[in-house]
């Protein structure tokens, strides 16, 4: 069974959903980078007020930001985790790289959420959180076309680069992600 996992894909691919059901069934560690940023707004924290205009844009946070929220998590934690939204972009990967050696907890798979823009846009415009408008979503996608699908090429040559299908109900999709970490 896999117990260190990471979930790469476009913003809507259902990251932070299967991610959520997974983590649940398996009793694994689940840290979004999405929703602790969204917990630092809502508090109200300087980290929350650094992050928020730019969240509002579609942008990324920098990495140093993201950095410190995930090396305080699992450094406090024993046993399986799983990533979901972070890294975003290569700077990030190659840091979370030293981090997880320094821990002696390497990444055992990295699944990628496949899905065409065309859905992407329809499943975000129906979630409607703040950062879900039209205009907003079109950037993410070029921010994460720019900066996140490098990540494909740098998991796919460490071997730990494993595509799921994400279209079709949460039911059939968490079935495929079972079916791929055993
Ligand atoms: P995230 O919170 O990671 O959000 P996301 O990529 O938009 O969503 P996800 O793919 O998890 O989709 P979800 O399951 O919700 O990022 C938000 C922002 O935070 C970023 O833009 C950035 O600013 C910042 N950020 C986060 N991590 C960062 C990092 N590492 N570095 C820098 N900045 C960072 O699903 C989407 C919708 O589809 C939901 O409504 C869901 O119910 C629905 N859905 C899911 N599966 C479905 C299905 N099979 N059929 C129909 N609907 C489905």
């Amino acid at each position: 069974m896999t117990n260190r996992i990471l979930f790469l894909g476009p913003p809507g691919a259902g990251k932070g959903t299967q991610a959520e059901r997974l983590a649940a069934d398996r009793e694994l560690l689940h840290l979004s980078t999405g929703e602790l940023l969204r917990a630092e707004v809502k508090a109200g924290s300087t980290l929350g007020q650094e992050a928020e205009a730019v969240m509002a844009r579609g942008e990324l946070v920098s990495d140093a930001l993201v950095l410190a929220i995930v090396r305080h998590r699992l450094e406090a934690h024993t046993g399986g985790w799983l990533l979901d939204g972070f890294p975003r972009n290569v700077a990030q990967a190659e840091a979370l790289t030293l981090l997880l050696e320094e821990l002696q907890q390497p990444i055992e798979s990295v699944l990628l959420l496949e899905l065409d823009d065309d859905e992407l846009i329809k499943r975000l415009l129906s979630r409607g959180r703040d950062d879900d408008n039209e205009a907003v979503i079109r950037n993410r996608l070029v921010v994460y076309q720019e900066q996140t699908e490098p990540l494909i090429a740098f998991y796919r040559s460490r071997n730990l680069l494993v595509p799921v299908d994400a279209t079709g109900s949460i039911d059939a999709i968490a079935q495929r992600v079972a079916a791929v970490v055993g």
